[in-house]
């Protein structure tokens, strides 16, 4: 893993199953589309660097499975995240309708630090049985950002991704963060060395993770630390 940073966010994706969760990633980290792809079993994780206000900032991505099967494992991926995306089908009104049920499951099991944003993907596609106004309205009462984003097209994808950041190192900056939590979900990198390395187990680290094959490892069961 390059240490070629200065802080290192790690965010979650959340949503129902096929709203395109891991296309989003896809496409922000590596700039690409598939058409078909498998449903994710547990959680994948991806990688960016991105340059704000002249800090490197990494951001090491869950993308978390939609499908109920495997709310209990990704729910301990939560914890420990200070970004997040909660992520509908424009598309698909029953998806919007849910994203009701991840913010709380997101109340319940993350840092309430955490800095989320609401992305209406697939904004591509015709016939939305959904209106922006109500959706707006939504995200007004929830204190939410919302943005339309294809993950198809790239509308918006960067953009979803860095306002998270944004929100985050704004409040490293006027200190509204403490850097000093260990299970907030950012590192700090100076001259190369992380600063927090020494002081965490990888088995204690939200950092290290990973979930295999919808199998639970015995170091998340072991792991029943609170963040914040
Ligand atoms: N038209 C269109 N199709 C999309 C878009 N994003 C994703 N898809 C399609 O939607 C389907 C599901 O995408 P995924 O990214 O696998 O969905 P997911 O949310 O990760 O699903 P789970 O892993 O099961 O939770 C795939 O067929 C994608 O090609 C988009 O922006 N526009
Ligand atoms: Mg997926």
């Amino acid at each position: 893993m390059s240490n070629d940073y200065n802080y290192m966010f790690k965010y979650i994706v959340v949503g129902d199953t096929n709203v395109g969760k891991s296309c989003l990633l896809l496409q922000f980290t590596e700039n690409k589309f598939s058409d078909h792809t498998e449903s994710t079993v547990g959680v994948e994780f991806g990688y960016k660097t991105i340059k704000l206000n002249d800090q490197l900032i990494k951001l090491q991505i869950w993308d978390t499975a939609g499908q109920d099967s495997f709310k209990s494992i990704t729910r301990s991926y939560y914890r420990g995240a200070i970004g997040g995306l909660l992520v509908f089908d424009f598309s698909r009104r029953s998806t919007f309708e849910d994203i009701k049920k991840w913010l709380k499951e997101i109340k319940t099991y993350s840092c309430d630090k955490i800095q989320l944003v609401l992305v209406g993907n697939k904004s591509d596609l015709p016939n939305k049985d959904l209106t922006i106004q109500e959706v707006q309205e939504y995200a007004q009462q929830e204190k939410l950002d919302f943005y339309e984003a294809s993950a198809k097209t790239g509308q918006n994808v960067d953009v979803v991704f860095e306002s998270v950041a944004i929100k985050i190192l704004r409040k490293i900056e006027t200190k509204q963060i403490n850097l000093d939590d260990q299970m907030l979900g950012i590192k700090v990198n100076l001259n190369g060395k992380n600063k927090k390395k020494s002081k965490l187990q990888n088995n204690q680290s939200p950092y290290y993770n990973i979930t295999l094959n919808g199998k639970q490892n015995q170091e998340e069961k072991n792991d029943k630390k609170s963040c914040c």
